[in-house]
């Protein structure tokens, strides 16, 4: 299928400028950027995009589509998920393989593409779990990076017994990580303090859904960035934290980025868009609907103090952990918050999250806009310039998007499969009228129009530049060196014997 299409009199916005341009698709690429294209075959479509921005697709960073989770499975599959994506302007997104520990990495890999390759209608990509250590998953991460295009690996500091890994595991992790080139991911909360917390909720009586904050507070959070900090630092480890959730967390990432440590922090659509308040709103399934983990903090200028260091370049890049669950699988925690199924939505809405309360607000212009949703995301995961720009060459993954139009967000009317939002009732400015996913139109002025199992696994090669050329310069210079000196030939004590 040619799939010729031009969409003219447009704005484009790269991360870096925003010019006039037209652009021309074939068989899935942009084949040229230029004012007035005019000479493309008879067969081409043409998209009026007069008025309209014309961005890269947004890449989200950060999924879990039909997780096994908690003893249920989160209901947005590979298709809804990738279908709502694409509704709201997302055309790539980077899933998680997570293992149950002492299974093999490669077998949970081969079960995930089995899930996704038949479902998803947007590309996609996956990081992959180490959620135990021993010899095998060293071996299992070279060949994931070596043969199936992985090259980014997360762990947990939190969930214990189920994902976590020690520190001296993680250390060993991040060393393989860096042997291999690949980028370290971490869920950072100290998973030992959220156990002891949990108790003291319960003893207390609390057994709802503002247990699940108070048990881990932020200071939980950001004690364990620090630390996982500290420990990549010392395996001189390049490190990605995922879903920063509060001001401690991200005041670690920058704290450390000042001290010299090439670490990278991602928010996420809802604590950019939403606050922990929600946690003690009196319907027990709103408040529930955001149970998550880290948890979404009580401290309502914190989506403010984070969308401020996304703006400034301080925080990078922005998921959604998108991992639903309905009423019903979310009441298995009614009498013990311990046991609600952890995660939220925001595949659908990051986009127009972002915009509202970064661009609307006037915290960021359109070209870093690209740059937080879709650019520097794939420039940390090695797929850049194929993705995250509109270029000659790249892939047609386009979005045309009315920064002016506004949409309400509502569980009423969007395209997930989770019966809850918890962006419900936003109003945000910037919509996208047209979206196009490998030369096809995904959404048509508005109107979804998906194709299952059309999208593909885009593998990713290691030594991405962006986290791997401070970290190789570093080494080069500060490498420890011995002291040259005379050996020691003075007195030594004998152990075990009475000093004379
Ligand atoms: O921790 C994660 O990232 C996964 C298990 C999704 N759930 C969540 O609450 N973040
Ligand atoms: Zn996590
Ligand atoms: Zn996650």
């Amino acid at each position: 299928m040619a799939n010729r299409l031009l969409i003219k009199g447009g704005t484009v916005v790269n991360e870096d400028r925003k010019f006039r341009s037209d652009v021309f698709c074939e068989d899935g690429l942009i084949k040229k950027v230029a004012p007035d294209i005019t000479d493309v075959p008879p067969d081409t479509r043409v998209i009026d995009a007069s008025g309209k921005l014309v961005m890269p697709g947004g890449i989200d960073t950060h999924t879990h589509m039909q997780l096994p989770f908690m003893g249920t499975v989160a209901v947005d599959d590979f298709y809804h998920g990738t279908r709502a994506a694409l509704a709201g302007g997302t055309t790539m997104i980077i899933d998680f393989v997570i293992p149950p520990k002492n299974e093999s990495l490669l077998q949970a890999y081969d079960r995930w593409r089995g899930w996704a390759d038949e479902k998803v209608c947007c590309d996609y990509s996956f990081h992959v779990a180490v959620t135990w250590w021993s010899p095998q998953v060293a071996k299992e991460m070279e060949v994931l990076c070596q043969e199936k295009g992985v090259n980014s690996f997360k762990m947990f500091m939190a969930y214990k017994d189920v994902f976590m890994l020690r520190d001296d595991e993680m250390y060993y992790a991040f060393k393989q990580c860096k042997k291999l080139g690949a980028l370290a991911q971490v869920h950072a909360e100290n998973g030992d303090l959220i156990v002891e917390g949990s108790k003291k909720m319960l003893e207390l009586g609390i057994t709802g859904p503002e247990g699940h904050e108070m048990c881990r507070p932020e200071e939980v959070e950001g004690e364990a960035t620090a630390r996982a900090i500290t420990i990549a630092n010392q395996a001189s480890c390049p490190l990605y934290v995922v879903h920063v959730m509060s001001k401690s967390a991200a005041n670690a990432v920058t704290q450390g980025r000042q001290r010299g440590c090439v670490v990278f922090g991602e928010p996420i659509a809802a604590s950019l868009g939403t606050d922990g308040t929600n946690y003690w709103h009196t319907c027990w399934r709103h408040a529930a609907g955001h149970v998550m983990g880290p948890p979404l903090r009580p401290d309502p200028s914190t989506p403010g103090f984070l969308m401020d260091l996304l703006a400034c370049g301080a925080l990078h890049c922005t998921g959604t952990d998108n991992c639903t669950f309905n009423a019903n699988q979310k009441a298995m925690g009614k009498d013990d918050f311990r046991k609600i199924p952890n995660g939220v939505n925001g595949v659908e809405d990051r986009m127009s999250v972002v915009w509202e309360k970064g661009v609307a607000n006037g915290k960021m212009d359109a070209c870093r806009f690209v740059a937080v949703t879709s650019t520097v995301a794939a420039k940390i995961f090695n797929i850049y310039p194929r993705k995250g720009v509109i270029a000659e060459g790249s892939d047609a993954d386009i979005v045309v998007w009315d920064g002016e139009a506004t949409r309400v967000i509502s569980a009423k009317t969007h395209h997930q499969a989770v019966d809850f939002n918890i962006f419900e009732g936003m109003c945000c400015h910037g919509v996208p009228v047209y979206v196009v996913t490998g030369g096809r139109v995904a959404v048509d002025n508005g109107q979804v129009n998906v194709v299952k199992g059309s999208g593909r696994y885009i593998p990713r090669t290691c030594y991405s530049d962006i986290v791997y050329s401070a970290i190789t310069q570093r080494d080069k210079a500060n490498q420890p060196q011995p002291v040259p000196r005379e050996p020691y030939d003075g007195p030594v004590i004998q152990l075990g014997k009475p000093s004379s």
